[in-house]
């Protein structure tokens, strides 16, 4: 069985959730200007026919006592983490499709969590305790009807659909629900007086084919309730790196390091947006005859700090390898790990001082600059010594 979980009203959710005076309101969350769009409405003002995509001239017209409230995309997506969390303590087969959407591939789910509409009800509570927001979830033994499951009783719905139930359900289903069906393949459909799935069993392949080409296999496939869509987890990257052909040719190691500080900073930011830590650090070098090396090195703590990355990377340019020009350096981190992963503090490693918090302070640069633009705080030594001052 797959199960398949959709946010209620998300982003709306999501401001009536922080601001308390908008809850019970018509919460419109889009552009303000008139030639702004809605990105999705509260259901209060779905009420008043406010949809997503709709101009936001017509969704005023329609609900002019509406509150349109601007996005924050940040705040949606830390959400959106902590719910694929809460449906990843269930199974680790869980993939993200959207913001708000995921599918769980929960077969022998039920030796821990019984049948499905106990799984069900307690994905939808954990995400109402985690969260504090209402979810839909549909549970069907094929990818695509889990989706259109979910969506049958929203907003906080359960909707299961039993394999003896299926078939039934294929019958009845309006063919513009099924996924991947989209304004011309429904036109074509319904000059062929097919109105719902089931209709679509009673045509010849070769028909369907011809009028639809390959979705119209697929089709068939869906109209017999066969869906071998897997559930991919996503995986995390191997690795990540860094590299810069130099403008000229150097031996310079000082010049060399400064690039290697902006490649630090380029790979920290990668490794913490993927919420991963990295144990191996790789210095690669191109000499200016292209000889390529390589020099890595491991160390007992995994690393997402710029600052420790850089660390890394001073140690491992020795100046041995500065025998000849080079032409391209780069910086990569690889040997990936969960960063939270637990992982054992050193005893011996605090000085008088206590040790500086990199992780901390990379976090507050990352936040910095991604609110108000790459390289608004950097480092003191990444500034060219020949720019003037500001
Ligand atoms: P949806 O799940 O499609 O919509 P929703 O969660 O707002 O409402 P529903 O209860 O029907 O699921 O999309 C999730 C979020 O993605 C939505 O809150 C806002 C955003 N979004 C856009 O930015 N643009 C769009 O066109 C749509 C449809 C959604
Ligand atoms: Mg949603």
């Amino acid at each position: 069985m797959i199960l398949h979980l959709d946010m209620d009203a998300f982003f709306a959710s999501v401001e009536q959730l922080d601001h308390p005076e908008l809850r019970g309101q018509c919460v419109i969350v889009g552009g303000s200007s008139n030639r702004g769009v809605v990105t999705t409405a509260s259901y209060e003002a779905r009420r008043f026919g406010v949809r997503s995509a709709m101009p936001m001239f017509e969704a005023r017209r329609r609900c002019p006592h509406g509150i349109v409230v601007p996005g924050r995309m940040r705040r949606y997506k830390a959400i959106s983490r902590v719910v694929m969390a809460c449906l990843r303590q269930f199974s680790p087969l869980v993939e993200q499709v959207s913001i708000d959407e995921a599918y769980m591939d929960i077969k022998g789910c039920e030796r821990l969590y019984g049948p499905p509409v106990k799984m069900g009800t307690a994905v939808k509570r954990a995400v109402r305790d985690k969260v504090h927001l209402t979810c839909s979830i549909g549970i069907a033994p094929v990818r695509f009807l889990a989706k259109i499951a979910s969506d049958a009783h929203k907003p906080d719905g359960l909707t299961i659909l039993a394999p003896d139930e299926v078939m039934p359900f294929i019958d009845r289903l309006p063919i513009h629900k099924v996924p991947g069906v989209g304004p011309k393949a429904l036109k074509r459909l319904q000059t062929m007086g097919i109105t719902t799935l089931g209709h679509v069993r009673h045509i010849k392949p070769e028909t369907l084919t011809h009028r639809l080409g390959k979705f119209g296999h697929r089709l068939m496939g869906l109209a017999h309730g066969e869906d071998d869509t897997p559930v991919t987890p996503w995986t995390a990257p191997k690795s990540f790196s860094s590299e810069t052909t130099l403008s000229q040719d150097l031996s310079d190691r000082e010049r060399l390091l400064r690039q290697l500080l902006h490649q630090a900073a380029d790979v920290g930011r990668q490794l913490r947006n993927h919420g991963a830590k990295a144990r191996t650090v790789t210095l690669k070098i191109k000499y200016a005859d292209f000889q390529q090396i390589t020099r890595s090195t491991t160390v007992p703590h995994p690393i997402q700090s710029s600052e420790v990355l850089y660390e890394q990377a001073t140690r491992l340019l020795n100046p041995d390898l500065l025998h000849q020009k080079i032409r391209l350096i780069g910086l990569g981190a690889s040997n990936l790990v969960a960063d939270h992963t637990p992982e054992q503090m050193n005893l011996f490693d605090v000085g008088p001082t206590g040790r500086v918090d990199w992780d901390s302070v990379d976090q507050a640069v990352d936040a910095i600059n991604e609110k108000f633009g790459r390289n608004t705080v950097n480092k003191a030594n990444l500034i060219d010594p020949a720019a003037k001052p500001r």
